[in-house]
C-alpha cells in the first residue's frame, strides 16, 4: 500500500520483518567512552575526532558553570526560576553541535545550555527564566525556536518547519528536544505520526533523565524503551548513553545526516539522569532517595571527556586552564547582567504577543494604561 507524500508501508511480510530490523532500537544505549574514559568500539558509530572532542568538552565546562551561576542567581533572587541541566550537559552540546547553520533547534525550558552552545547570548535565553520576556532572542536569527514549557508542543511545531523546508526544497535539519515525560503528551504522538507520513527532516531528541518532575519513569510507560515507540510510527528509534559525549555526537549526527540525505525523521532516546531537583520550587527528597543520585555522579560526562581527552594528551593544564578561564568569562557576563537593574514597561506584556491583538487583549491594555497614569500621577 502507498501512502501519499512518498512515503511507502509494505505489507509484505518479508519486507516488514527487515524494517523492523532496521527501526528497532540497539539492545543497550549505544557507548563510545565509558564511564571511566575509555574508548568502547562500536562497528556503526565511529568516534568523533579529537579536535570535535576537545571543542565539545570545551562547551560541557561552560554548560555546567551556566548551570552553577544561574543556580546561585536564583538564589539571590536575580532569576524566577531555573531547570538546570546540570548532569545533562552532554545532551546539550551535542544537540546544538550536530547542527548547521541553516538547521533548526526546539528547545524545552530546560534546554538554556543547547541554546546559548547554538550560540545565542546567555543573556538573552536567561530573560525568560528572570521574567522579562517570553523569549528574550530572535528566533530567526539563530534558527533556535522559543524554549517552550507547554510540553511537547514544540514538537508539533519543528514537524511544521521541517515540513515546510522539504516543501520549499530546502536544506534544513530540524531537531526537537522533549523529556520523559512530554513523551506522554498527545502532541508527541501527533508529531511523530505527522513526520513520518509525511517523511519530513525531523530528529526527535529525547533527554530520558528518568523523572517527570516528581514522576519516575516507571510510572510514565512500561515500553521497553523510549526509542522503541519509534517503530510504531514507522521511523528508526536508537538509544544513546546521555553522559557519553562522543556516542551523542555520532548518533545525533548520524540521525540529523540521514534525515538530511531525505531518509526522514527518527528518534534518539539519551539515558541520562536530572541531578538535581526538577527546578528550585521542588524538594526532590520528597520523592526520591539521595543514594539513587549519587549512583550517577561516577557517571558524570564531564569527568570521563575529560579522563578520556587527558588520556590521549589532546587535553593538558594549559587547554584546561583556558577553557575555565573562557567558562569563567561567560559566568562573569551573567552575574553582570543580570545583577543590573532594569526598567521593565509593563504595557510588553501586551506587544508580540499577536500581529493584531484580540479585542480582549486591547481592552485589558487600556485597563492597565489607566492604573498606570493614575499610579504616576
Ligand atoms: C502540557 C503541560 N502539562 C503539564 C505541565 C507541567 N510540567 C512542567 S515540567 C513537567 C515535567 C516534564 O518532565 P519531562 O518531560 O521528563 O522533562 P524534564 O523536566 O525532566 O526535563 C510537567 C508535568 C506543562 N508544563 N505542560
Ligand atoms: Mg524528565
Amino acid at each position: 500500500m502507498t501512502i501519499s507524500m512518498g512515503n511507502t508501508r509494505s505489507q509484505d511480510g518479508a519486507e516488514t520483518a527487515d524494517l523492523t530490523a532496521t527501526m528497532l532500537p540497539s539492545a543497550e544505549p549505544v557507548q563510545l567512552v565509558d564511564a571511566d574514559g575509555a574508548h568502547r568500539h562500536d562497528d556503526r558509530y565511529p568516534l568523533p575526532d579529537g579536535e570535535a572532542l576537545l571543542e565539545a568538552y570545551a562547551r560541557l565546562v561552560t554548560g555546567r558553570r551556566i548551570n552553577d551561576q544561574a543556580n546561585a542567581l536564583v538564589r539571590q533572587g536575580r532569576m524566577a526560576v531555573y531547570p538546570s541541566s546540570h548532569g545533562q550537559e552532554a545532551c546539550q552540546v551535542a544537540a546544538a553541535a550536530v547542527l548547521g547553520g541553516q538547521d533548526w533547534l526546539f528547545p524545552t525550558y530546560r534546554d538554556s545550555v543547547a541554546v546559548v552552545s547554538r550560540g545565542v547570548d546567555p543573556l538573552q535565553v536567561l530573560t525568560l527564566l528572570r521574567g522579562d520576556w517570553h523569549a528574550g532572542y530572535n528566533p530567526y536569527e539563530h534558527k533556535v525556536a522559543p524554549q517552550a514549557t507547554p510540553l511537547a508542543t514544540q514538537l508539533l511545531h519543528a514537524v511544521g518547519v521541517a515540513h515546510a523546508a522539504k516543501l520549499k526544497g530546502e536544506d534544513t535539519v530540524v531537531l526537537a528536544m522533549c523529556g520523559d515525560g512530554a513523551t506522554s503528551e498527545g502532541d508527541f504522538h501527533e508529531a511523530l505520526n505527522f513526520a513520518a507520513v509525511f517523511h519530513v527532516p525531523v530528529v526527535f531528541f529525547v533527554q530520558n533523565n528518568e523523572y517527570a518532575i516528581s514522576v519516575p519513569l516507571k510510572n510514565q510507560t512500561v515500553a521497553p524503551s523510549l526509542a522503541h515507540k519509534a517503530i510504531g510510527y514507522g521511523m528508526p528509534g536508537e538509544r544513546v548513553d546521555g553522559n557519553d559525549l562522543a556516542a551523542l555526537l555520532a548518533v545525533l549526527g548520524t540521525a540529523v545526516a540521514r534525515a538530511r540525505e531525505g531518509g526522514g525523521p527518527a528518534l534518539v532516546e539519551a539515558h541520562t539522569y536530572r541531578m538535581q531537583a526538577h527546578t528550585n520550587a521542588d524538594d526532590a527528597t520528597r520523592y526520591r532517595a539521595q543514594e539513587d543520585v549519587e549512583k550517577w555522579v561516577p557517571r558524570d560526562p564531564l569527568l570521563r571527556m575529560r579522563t578520556y581527552l587527558r588520556g590521549l594528551s589532546l587535553l593538558d593544564d594549559a587547554a584546561e586552564e583556558r577553557i575555565a578561564a573562557d567558562a569563567e568569562a561567560v559566568a562573569a557576563r551573567m552575574r553582570e547582567g543580570l545583577n543590573a537593574e532594569t526598567e521593565l514597561d509593563p504595557m510588553d506584556l501586551f506587544r508580540y504577543v499577536y500581529t493584531q491583538p484580540t479585542p480582549q487583549l486591547r481592552e485589558q491594555a487600556e485597563m492597565l494604561r489607566g492604573e498606570l497614569s493614575r499610579t504616576e500621577a
